[in-house]
């Protein structure tokens, strides 16, 4: 069990533009890929989400209350450049102007991603990441913020483009809704790695900035449910497309042979095709030496067995236990291994992989350096509270954050240079493919009221928050 934190550790909670700030029409905002998508689908609306377009101070407060010294925030592209390109909206640079100094002005230190999942709809329409013009926006929009925001000093560029583009494309659960489209599914990650290198390289080398730059990965180590040959492939194989791809793309600028001998035995058995074109290699080894620092986003593992059938899948978006399936042509099958506990949502609880997955990257990867938890928590339906001031119990998480802070505190131990910890999520906001029910917050929002209420876990975040500032 935690019993107390690092001195000088970073302690906070993510949010992310889309998620939280409500208000998608406001002041000139142009459309991501999300608005016309979620009303077509009418399950649920982004808008009013926590408003914290609104309600930062509110939020920047009780973060500071309870012993918060970060916070993770997204600049939503479209609040800056409604078409992704063209001229900048004044609104929408003064939002993020006064949001950057009330976190400062508290002793909150902003870090900052500049692509959360927030794809302008313009640029989406044309292709968005398959569409090379995209990433010279992107690096447009990033010069930008880089000259306007001197305020901010920690960067990341992406977050999580395997996430992003599974959901895209293989998952089909985010927009544009694709299945199994595996050539779509590994271009894109490849497209946003060098999006994420020569963002890299104008911060480090062309602007000469000082602050401090890097990507954010989701990981997701992947067992064999049993140790037999076939087993052991298909987790090497699911490795390779869920995190050896992109952390070869991010720490050594190229794609090891090893990694390129599962992607391409994935790729031939789906009949998928990668482009990597000429120069790409050489923009991302430039850039790989230069990532000040890492972003891990850390939720689960998956085990798996192999697999010979075509792909099927079902997504578990509802919290009904026990619906998700997923079935990867030459790939592999995700399967639950017996005594190890899930979510509502089919998500198991493994801080080991977390543990495993810092002493990975760092042993592996000599060019990661810093690291940072950028996400990690657990959706839960946390109960109506039927108080004003009721404290909301939600023990479940806090066991569960407290097992992976003991997983990074002994990654840590021995030797694994990680600098900080923000739990999914501040306080409980819009969730992608999940809608309202999934609730991650150390305080809940009722949406209806705006109203904030305080978790157990909001206080357990404060104790041991004092236990790094008496140390
Ligand atoms: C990560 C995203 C977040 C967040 C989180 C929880 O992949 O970076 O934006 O949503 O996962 O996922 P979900 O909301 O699907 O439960």
């Amino acid at each position: 069990r935690v019993e107390s934190l690092p001195k000088g550790f970073v302690w906070g909670g993510a949010t992310a533009a889309y998620q939280v700030e409500g208000n998608t029409k406001a002041d000139g905002k142009g459309k991501t890929m999300w608005d016309d998508y979620l009303k077509e689908q009418g399950r649920f609306s982004p808008d009013p989400a926590s408003d914290f377009y609104h309600r930062y101070p509110e939020d920047i407060r009780l973060a500071k209350e309870h012993g918060l010294n970060a916070i993770r925030v997204s600049i939503a592209w479209t609040r800056i450049f409604p078409d992704g390109h063209g001229e900048p909206v004044q609104a929408g640079i003064d939002y993020y102007h006064k949001l950057f100094k009330e976190c400062i002005d508290n002793g909150i230190e902003p870090y900052v991603t500049l692509h959360h999942f927030d794809s302008p709809k313009t640029l989406f329409d044309e292709g968005e990441w398959l569409n090379r013009q995209t990433i010279g926006y992107f690096v447009d929009y990033a010069r930008f913020c880089f000259e306007e925001f001197t305020e901010v000093t920690n960067w990341f560029t992406m977050n999580e483009p395997v996430p992003l583009a599974y959901s895209q494309f293989i998952q089909g659960n985010f927009p544009p809704n694709h299945h199994f489209d595996v050539s779509n599914g590994i271009q894109a990650q490849h497209n946003e790695m060098l999006a994420h290198a020569q963002v890299v390289n104008l911060y480090k080398d062309e602007l000469n900035k000082s602050g401090h730059i890097g990507v954010i990965h989701n990981l997701t180590p992947v067992y064999p449910i049993s140790d037999t040959a076939e087993n052991r492939h298909a987790a090497k194989l699911k490795d390779a497309f869920m995190n050896k791809f992109v952390l070869d793309a991010a720490f050594l600028g190229y794609y090891s042979e090893d990694t390129m001998s599962s992607i391409n035995e994935i790729l031939g058995i789906n009949e998928a095709e990668l482009t990597i074109e000429n120069g790409d290699l050489d923009i991302m080894k430039q850039a790989a030496a230069q990532n000040d620092h890492f972003g891990i986003n850390y939720y689960q593992n998956e085990f798996i067995q192999s697999y010979e059938g075509e792909s099927t899948s079902h997504f578990n978006g509802t919290g009904e236990k026990g619906t998700s399936t997923f079935k990867f042509k030459g790939v592999g099958e995700s399967v639950k291994k017996a005594g190890i506990p899930q979510t509502d949502w089919d998500w198991n609880i493994y801080p080991k992989g977390l543990y495993d997955t810092l002493k990975r990257v760092s042993h592996d990867y000599e060019n990661c350096k810093t690291i940072y938890i950028t996400e990690n928590g657990m959706g839960y339906k946390d109960q109506t509270p039927t108080s004003d001031d009721e404290i909301i119990d939600d023990t479940p998480r806090i066991d569960y954050i407290d097992q992976h802070m003991d997983a990074v505190l002994k990654a840590r131990e021995e030797g694994v240079d990680v600098q900080g910890y923000f739990v999914w999520s501040l306080q409980d906001q819009f969730s992608w493919a999940n809608g309202y029910n999934k609730r991650y917050g150390l305080f809940y929002v009722d949406f209806e009221t705006q109203k904030r209420y305080i978790k157990k876990s909001a206080l357990w975040f404060k104790e041991l928050a004092a236990t790094m500032i008496n140390e």
